[in-house]
């Protein structure tokens, strides 16, 4: 029974591997994310996330703003999916227009990358890419340039790569057969 417990131990840790996303909660200020927003915008607020502080990404009508948070890190060995999630929230402070909001990786559209009208409560959201070296960033770009405030909020990013179900699947049934 020890030797089955360890190797269930060594199975299920071989399932999922964290990847190294570094101040996902936004807890350290701007640490471990490369902003491009210009001087003078927000790019972290201490008290505005869910909860604690958060990233923002800001349009301001009058003062232009907008740019992106981004960060590299390693989600795992090539050949699983990296599965990334999220927390966003959107404010549309006044003005008329659309503005665009959105997550790339790799310099490849994934997550929505389409205007999306305000949504003034926390939201989850997750996209799956392959695991190895993974660069993301939360995107603010102008879709129309119309008198406009937005504010794009983002909190509690985290991210795991997963074996493939089958894999896994596989692995527990030759175990179950040799100990039978
Ligand atoms: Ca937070």
């Amino acid at each position: 029974m020890r030797i089955l417990l360890i190797l269930l131990s060594v199975l299920l840790a071989a399932g999922t591997a964290s990847a190294q996303i570094l101040n996902g909660d936004f807890e350290a200020g701007a640490t471990g994310w490369v902003s491009t927003v210009p001087p003078g915008c927000p790019v972290v607020d201490p008290t505005g996330g869910n909860p604690g502080g958060c990233g923002v990404l800001p349009y301001y009508a009058t003062t232009g703003c907008g740019g992106s948070l981004s960060q590299t890190f390693n989600c795992g060995a090539p050949g699983g999916n990296c599965e990334i999630s999220f927390d966003y929230r959107v404010d549309f402070l006044g003005g008329i227009g659309t503005v665009v909001f959105g997550l790339t990786f790799d310099g490849g559209n994934t997550w929505p990358f389409q205007a999306i009208g305000a949504v003034g409560s926390w939201q989850s959201a997750s996209v799956t890419v392959p695991c190895g070296t993974v660069t993301m960033a939360f995107d603010v770009v102008i879709a129309t340039a119309t008198l406009q405030d937005w504010e794009f909020r983002v909190d509690n990013v985290t991210a795991s790569c997963v074996d493939p179900v089958a894999t896994e699947t596989q692995a527990w049934g030759g175990l179950k057969a040799t100990y039978r």
